[in-house]
């Protein structure tokens, strides 16, 4: 009697739990939590402030970034870590957020590092498990736009061929144009001047035509980036023995503070 009178005290109780378990199941499947982000970015490009909002009604779980770098850049830095990473290649950074109570939010700040002009336009995308009624605002971007970077330093170097050479034969300068900082050079020029004694053939840069005037050859090269080489050859035939020497001159645009290497020369000797 007491046995039976205690099971039917329960019978109720465990039906009222199940049905919570059960309510706390529906309600867990139709979760829904509306996100959203926003995207700042500074005028200079280097900063992006990406804010990710949860309006609810539940809480967001497993919420993820994921945002598309412009070209262009050098990645420089992602907050927060380890949650936020740069993927391999430095064009995407993906994030792990964990979970945004209703009402709450989370700052997720990315650096990067322009390396050449034009529109640096990033997009951020948010997600999180439950359902988001408005979509439509789970994607930002922002497109600071510069027309100036920081500083480059280009490199020249002289290379004659063949040298020994006769009087007569065909001799090849090459000048090679080199961006060796890490922000593209603006405006590139390279000026070749040629000694006397030789008949001028012509002459042709990597990026199209070049002039001459007298003895000096200019041959424009636009835009270096990082690590960018462009080239400029110029025929002569010597005409005369002896030792002759060339020239070649780089000038830029953008700052830079390396003056020193934008000159080097050739001397080739001429055999009768
Ligand atoms: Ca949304
Ligand atoms: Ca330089």
């Amino acid at each position: 009697m007491h046995l039976k009178s205690g099971i039917a005290a329960w019978v109720p109780r465990v039906t009222t739990i199940v049905a919570v378990l059960l309510a706390s199941a529906t309600t867990a499947a139709a979760a829904t939590a509306n996100l959203s982000v926003s995207l700042s970015a500074t005028s200079d490009a280097e900063t992006y402030t990406a804010t990710i909002s949860n309006a609810g009604p539940d809480t967001a779980t497993n919420v993820s970034l994921t945002a598309s770098l412009p070209t262009g850049i050098i990645p420089i830095n992602v907050t927060p870590a380890p949650g936020c990473v740069f993927d391999l290649p430095g064009t995407m950074v993906n994030c792990t957020l964990g979970s945004i109570l209703n009402g709450g939010s989370t700052i997720v700040t990315i650096a990067i590092h322009p390396i050449t002009v034009g529109a640096k336009t990033m997009t951020v995308q948010v997600s999180a498990a439950e359902t988001d009624p408005a979509p439509a605002d789970n994607a930002a971007s922002a497109s600071p736009s510069i027309n100036a970077v920081g500083i480059s330093d280009v490199q020249v170097t002289l290379l004659d061929a063949p040298d020994p050479i006769r009087v007569g034969q065909p001799l090849y300068y090459i000048a090679s144009v080199l961006n060796i900082q890490d922000d593209s050079a603006q405006n590139v020029m390279v000026e070749i001047t040629v000694p006397a004694g030789v008949t001028l053939v012509g002459a042709v840069s990597s990026r199209g035509a070049c002039t001459a005037t007298g003895r000096r050859f200019a041959c424009p090269l636009g835009v270096l980036n990082p690590s960018e080489t462009a080239y400029a050859l110029v025929v002569v035939v010597p005409t005369t023995s002896g030792y002759i020497w060339a020239s070649a001159l780089a000038s830029l645009t953008t700052p830079d503070p390396n003056p020193d290497n934008n000159s080097a020369a050739a001397r080739t000797w001429v055999n009768p």
